[in-house]
Formats: C-alpha cells, sequence, structure tokens
C-alpha cells in the first residue's frame, strides 16, 4: 500500500540555534545517541513502514550528509527502482540557487516526484528524534479522504509558540493553522510531518512559486492557503516520543532520554529498529579504573575514569581519574587524566587537556569546540 507513495525528506536547514554543533555539517548529520546521526531515525522510519522511493533534500554543508546516507544501504533503498536520491539545489534547473522555503525545495524537485506518479506525497524533515509508522497515518489520511494530513502532537505550552499550532473539530479537521504564533491558542503542534495528495498540492506549489510575497513555506504559506480554499486537512494524533533537536538544550534532553528506561527499550525494539550507517570500529575498551553507571559506551572507545549519566561517541577516550557527569562526549574527543565534565558537550575531534574542570552552572549545557574550548580553560592555558 505504500508503493505510490514518495516521501521527500527535507534535510537542508541550517540548524544556526544548534551553534557550534552545526559549524560544518548540516543539523541531520549531527551525531546522536553513540552510533547514530539525527536523520538516522526518520530513515530508519521509512524503512520501517516500507517507503521505497525517497528524495533527500540537502542544501547547507551537505558533505557529511551525502556521504552518510550513500545508496542508502543500511534502510534497504540501494535498489534500481525508487530508492533513496540525495537531491541538492545544484542540480535543478535553476542552475545553482538555493532552495528559499521548504516549498520551495519541493518544487524544484517536481520532476523527481513527477517521475513515480504517486498518490501521496508525504513530507518530513531530517531533526527529529522519534519512531513513526507511516503506513497508519497513510490509512487514516486515505480514510478521510484527505487533501493534507498532518501529523499532531500536544506539546509543552511553553514551547508551543517554537511549533505550528493547529485547531480541529471533533473528527479531526483542521480549522484553523497558525505557524510560530506569538499568543498560542492550544498546543497540539504540527511535527512538521505532512502526507498530501500529489494530485491537490502539486497545483498549490506551482501557484505559491509565482507569488513574489510568499516565503514558500508549508507552514506559512501552502496550509493557510489550502484552508482557507476549503480543503480538506485532517490531524493525526500522534501518540509517543516526538522531539524537534533544533536547539542545544533539546538536543542535549533527547540524548539524555536515552539513558531511561522507555526510550531504551524503543531503541532496542525488534519490530521498530533504529538503524545507523556504521562505521566499522573495534570493540570498546574498558580500562582498570573505569566506573561506568547510567551510560552508553560506543564501539572504538578507549575508558579510563567515572562515567556516570553520560554518552559516549564512537572512538572516544577518557583518561585515568577523569570524572564526566551528565555529559555528551561526541566522536573521537579525547578527555584527559583527571579532567572533571559536568552538563557538557564535547564535540568531535576535541581534545580536552589534562586537569580541566567544566561545569554548567545553569540548565544550559556547556558546549566545547575546538573554538570555544580556551574559553573554558584556565587563563595562560594548560594545553
Ligand atoms: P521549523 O522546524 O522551524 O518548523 P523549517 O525551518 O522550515 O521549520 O524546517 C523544516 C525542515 O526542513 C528542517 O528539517 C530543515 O532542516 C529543513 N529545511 C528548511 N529549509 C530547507 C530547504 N530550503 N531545503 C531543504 N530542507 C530545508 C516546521 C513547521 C512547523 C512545525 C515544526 C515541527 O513549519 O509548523 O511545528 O516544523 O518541528
Ligand atoms: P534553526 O531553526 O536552528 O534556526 P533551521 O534549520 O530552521 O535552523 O535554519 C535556520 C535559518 O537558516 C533559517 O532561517 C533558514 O532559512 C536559514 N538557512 C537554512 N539553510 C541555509 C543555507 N544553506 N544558507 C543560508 N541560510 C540558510
Amino acid at each position: 500500500m505504500t508503493s505510490n507513495t514518495v516521501a521527500m525528506l527535507l534535510a537542508g536547514g541550517k540548524g544556526t540555534r544548534l551553534g557550534e554543533l552545526t559549524k560544518d555539517i548540516a543539523k541531520p548529520a549531527v551525531p546522536f545517541g553513540g552510533k547514530y546521526r539525527i536523520i538516522d531515525f526518520t530513515m530508519s522510519n521509512l524503512a520501517n513502514s516500507g517507503i521505497s522511493t525517497v528524495g533527500v533534500l540537502v542544501q547547507y554543508s551537505p558533505l557529511m550528509l551525502n556521504k552518510h546516507i550513500g545508496i542508502g544501504k543500511p534502510w534497504g533503498l540501494d535498489r534500481q527502482y525508487g530508492g533513496v536520491s540525495v537531491l541538492s539545489p545544484h542540480s535543478n534547473r535553476e542552475g545553482s540557487a538555493w532552495f528559499s522555503g521548504t516549498a520551495d525545495a519541493i518544487v524544484k524537485n517536481l520532476h523527481f516526484i513527477d517521475q513515480y506518479e504517486p498518490d501521496n506525497l508525504i513530507v518530513l524533515s531530517g531533526d527529529h528524534i522519534y519512531q513513526m509508522d507511516y503506513t497508519k497515518m497513510l490509512e487514516f489520511h486515505r480514510a478521510n479522504d484527505a487533501d493534507t494530513t498532518i501529523s499532531a502532537i500536544e506539546v509543552p505550552w511553553e514551547d508551543a509558540s517554537r511549533f505550528g499550532i493547529l485547531n480541529t473539530n471533533e473528527d479531526m479537521s483542521i480549522y484553523e493553522f497558525d505557524e510560530k504564533p506569538e499568543e498560542p491558542k492550544n498546543n497540539m503542534a504540527s511535527m512538521g510531518v505532512y502526507i498530501f495528495k500529489w494530485e491537490t498540492i502539486r497545483p498549490y506549489l506551482l501557484e505559491d512559486e509565482k507569488k513574489e510575497d510568499s516565503e514558500h513555506d508549508f507552514g506559512k504559506d501552502i496550509i493557510p492557503m489550502m484552508l482557507s480554499d476549503e480543503k480538506r486537512l485532517f490531524a493525526y494524533n500522534f501518540e509517543g516520543y516526538w522531539k524537534d533537536v533544533g536547539t542545544i538544550k533539546s538536543y542535549w534532553e533527547a540524548n539524555m532520554d536515552l539513558l531511561k528506561d522507555d526510550f531504551q527499550t524503543l531503541l532496542m525494539s525488534k519490530e521498530w529498529p533504529t538503524y545507523p550507517n556504521e562505521e566499522n570500529r573495534p570493540p570498546e575498551y574498558i580500562g582498570e579504573t573505569a566506573e561506568i553507571k547510567d551510560s552508553l559506551i560506543s564501539p572504538g572507545s578507549f575508558i579510563e575514569g567515572k562515567i556516570d549519566n553520560s554518552i559516549l561517541f564512537i572512538g572516544v577516550e577518557t583518561g585515568a581519574g577523569s570524572s564526566i557527569k551528565d555529559s555528551i562526549i561526541l566522536p573521537d574527543a579525547v578527555i584527559g587524566e583527571g579532567v572533571r565534565l559536568e552538563r557538557v558537550i564535547v564535540t568531535s575531534g576535541v581534545e580536552v587537556p589534562d586537569g580541566a574542570e567544566i561545569l554548567a552552572e545553569d540548565e544550559e549545557p556547556i558546549v566545547i569546540s575546538h573554538d570555544t574550548l580556551d574559553d573554558y580553560l584556565p587563563k595562560g592555558g594548560q594545553s
């Protein structure tokens, strides 16, 4: 039932709010959960839902993302018909123009979608951590004969203005949609997961492309246009774990959620596996002085010292006498001897020198990158 569905995965945002984490790589390619990258969750959802025609739209710093997606082997998308295609703005008919908004990114790849003559188009984001069966949403979409179905989830009221907010009737039809309202009327948020009837959405995309006063964005332009034309828009109530990892704090929290029983169980699920594109690394080595609890340790790491409630990614080294708590250590970072870290994110390949003490004093985790490391070391530097 999914063979006439094409998925377009938006993976091009710059991710400015992730700061140092997205300086050189696109947000969807940021490492997550020890051996994954953020985009692996959506790619795995596609694989597990049996959706086999996928366009991945890249734009900002696409090198790592291109390499990671490759021919889509970990997700079973290396096939002759359909499979995964990485679509960059440089290969569209406009030459080297950037995609200006999410709808613009889709319309510039119309020819890609048209070749499959799909009934439905599913539009996804590359920067969410969740496990979702899109076939259930497709069934709901078909049962309602909807033109558009938007997946929705309740979010904390204080976060509501970061999202598109939906107002629905009892039958879940949408009568109002506010993109990032300053004063949200409720807390049902759009997850940025859309299913569109292709024959309905296609003319809207073409019409929007011609409008000069449009930002060419689904939330800001396309959805409101469809609503004012009284098209059939429905909200699909998603129940389960979902997190938009757009900020340092939400990225840190979503990683930490992996250390809680619930999500760890989900990650271990045989029915809904999450597939990383794994590098071949040797087994992790747990040294003589290592004391580890409530943590994830990944292949290729070499561990000494105390590790508590933390995630150590592939290839991480920690020195004797060090103490790492509530922290995230990205691939190939080296933590020296006697180092103390608390609520810190150390980015890939950074070497934290012996004896350093870096502790976040408030809620916001500290990000240690090649560029920020010196700010957190005693003046005159130990190096
Ligand atoms: P945002 O997440 O703010 O809100 P946006 O910045 O448009 O939406 O990004 C959506 C996705 O598309 C992201 O994955 C981003 O990386 C990617 N993207 C953005 N511009 C792109 C481009 N030109 N080319 C390719 N990819 C691009 C959206 C909705 C809200 C909803 C939230 C849920 O607009 O209504 O609540 O998602 O997170
Ligand atoms: P965030 O939500 O963290 O700010 P987004 O992924 O939504 O990150 O993108 C942030 C901003 O960066 C958006 O305003 C978007 O238009 C802009 N942007 C996205 N991609 C590019 C790019 N390739 N070049 C310049 N700006 C971009």
